[in-house]
């Protein structure tokens, strides 16, 4: 299988392995699955490193070919992500979008409500970190149906393109499949897992606790085999 990345995704992967947002090892998900790496968006956490990775975020939209009137980013991760793609999108595409969030306690007095900045009117497209099992994202398009607008799509950093879980065990699809299909809108990233593997396969040199890329690698490839979707 042939993987196609983009320059602007390579660099993406390497700013993220850079700043230690990606990293290589062993985490205990959310979902109690134990990966060999994690991606923690927190961590981008200097003004540059904000900087640089709204043009990211800005790129993957423009790339995308979605269409949107407002940007919105979800408590609290969200709120730097789309701050920053407001001003990458303004700055670097002569897109100059209003930028909405919410809070997560409403407000009683002053202005009330719990949106702050541009009204959420029109197609509203979602910045976020990551979706693992979609309960965030869920809440959001509460929020975004309860103001009267529509999704225009989502896009997150990263696609671990990993199986949901269900009562029953493994489901066919991940949560982003499931998102997509459930509000009829894309879930774009950045980078997904088979693009990270793609570039780790072709990088010399040594990772996080003494183990090489290589090791990296086989241990991602392992994991994919066991959670990973397959379309
Ligand atoms: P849900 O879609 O609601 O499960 O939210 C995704 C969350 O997964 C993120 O907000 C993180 O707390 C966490 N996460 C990461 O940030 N990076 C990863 O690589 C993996 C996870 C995770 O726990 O699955």
């Amino acid at each position: 299988m042939s993987v196609e990345i983009q320059p602007y995704q390579q660099e993406f992967i390497e700013f993220a392995i850079a700043e230690g947002v990606l990293r290589f090892g062993e985490f205990t998900l959310k979902s109690g699955r134990v990966s060999p790496y994690f991606f923690n968006a927190g961590l981008f956490r200097s003004g540059r490193a904000l900087a640089r990775l709204g043009r990211f975020y800005a790129s993957a939209i423009a790339d995308s070919g979605i269409e949107a009137d407002v940007l919105f980013g979800p408590a609290y991760k969200g709120i730097p992500l789309a701050a920053s793609t407001a001003v990458a999108l303004a700055d670097h595409h002569q897109r100059d979008l209003p930028f909405a969030f919410n809070r997560k306690e409403a407000k009683t007095h002053g202005e009330g409500g719990n949106i702050v900045g541009a009204e959420l009117r029109g197609n509203v497209l979602i910045i976020d970190d990551v979706i693992t099992a979609g309960t965030a994202i869920r809440e959001v398009m509460q929020i975004i149906r309860a103001a009267g607008a529509r999704a225009a799509g989502v896009v997150i950093a990263l696609d671990r393109q990993e199986r949901g879980q269900g009562d029953e065990g493994l489901k066919p699809h991940s949560a982003i499949q499931e998102v997509e299909a459930t509000y009829h809108m894309p879930v774009v990233s950045i980078v997904n897992l088979d693009q990270l593997l793609a570039y780790l396969e072709t990088r010399p040199g040594h990772g996080d606790g003494g183990a090489s890329i290589a090791q990296h690698a086989e241990a991602i490839r392992a994991y994919r085999d066991r959670y990973g979707v397959t379309d």
